[in-house]
């Protein structure tokens, strides 16, 4: 059997040729009042959290995350569609790093929001302040999302990249120089990681989940049985949810024994080589002028 087509992320060709090769493209903003409008919410909005790397998903406090989920989805509103696709936003957040070592984000990949057979999600990544390499710069393993066709999702998922982690950060690894004014828009299957903010002002990044406006959003739960939960999630999911909790939402699919491949450095750097878009692709995408 074919595999399904899958649905376009991008209207402009180009865009959606070089998203596809490397799993994520940066992108102007044409109004910078938005940044402006997003600071004002950061600083009139108190996560809790002092510390270290976070998400506002990461706060127990749901009064925080349903003003920081609305305020960003409404300020941002249908910026993502100047270039997307007819896509909609989920679970609008502030990306933080507090100053130090503890603000590493090791390498992941994000959750799987919808059936990746069909649909692609994608992450918005809007730097309210300049990005630098000492405040926590975005770092991606190019074309990264072709590799590891996997479910992700909470509290604790077995993955691929279980022991790749320390190969990946040191050899694998592109820091993507995202400043403010522009938006990185990537795949959620992309390999990514940041470093820790080494400065002493907090990097501060307003973020969003986008799926496609036809597509349903799930939330994919491994239980201690290791059985995989499949829940049909709606708007509310992203402010209402507390990472270790079991989704309280329609359960559609369980999934028992699901296989997570596993690799050794050796055969990843196979894989790499392999599954990376062809030469030809990668250099039409860098002069192909959007
Ligand atoms: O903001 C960052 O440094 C990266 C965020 C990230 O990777 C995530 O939230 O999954």
């Amino acid at each position: 059997m074919m595999p399904p087509i899958k649905r376009r992320v991008f209207k402009n060709d180009e865009h959606q040729q070089r998203f596809e090769a490397d799993g994520y493209i940066i992108l102007p903003i044409p109004d910078t009042q938005v940044i402006e409008e997003l600071l004002q919410l950061y600083y009139t909005t108190n996560s809790g959290i002092h510390e270290g790397f976070y998400a506002s998903l990461y706060s127990n406090n749901t009064t925080y995350k349903t003003t920081v989920d609305e305020g960003v989805r409404n300020i941002c509103g249908q910026l993502p569609n100047l270039y997307l696709d007819s896509y909609r936003p989920l679970g609008g957040t502030f990306l933080v790093k507090q100053s130090g070592e503890t603000s590493n984000l090791t390498v992941h990949q994000d959750w799987t929001i919808v059936d990746e057979t069909i649909y692609t999600s994608v992450n918005f990544w809007l730097p309210l302040m300049d990005i630098t390499s000492n405040n926590g710069p975005f770092m991606a393993m190019k074309g990264s999302h072709l590799l590891f066709d996997v479910l992700r999702g909470s509290p604790h998922f077995p993955s691929p990249l279980d022991g790749l982690r320390d190969t990946i950060n040191k050899n694998y690894l592109t820091e993507l120089k995202v400043q403010k004014g522009e938006v990185l828009f990537h795949d959620h299957r992309l390999v990514h990681a940041s470093p820790p903010n080494l400065t002493n002002k907090p990097r501060i990044v307003a973020g969003m989940l986008l799926i496609p406006h036809e597509a349903q959003a799930l939330h994919h739960y491994y239980n201690s049985n290791h059985i995989i939960e499949v829940f049909e999630i709606d708007d509310h999911f992203y402010s209402h949810f507390n990472i270790g909790s079991r989704p309280n939402y329609p359960k559609i699919k369980e999934i028992e024994n699901y296989v997570f491949p596993t690799l050794n450095p050796v055969q990843l750097k196979n894989l790499y080589h392999t599954t990376k878009p062809s030469l030809w692709q990668r250099l039409k995408s860098k002069f192909v002028k959007f």
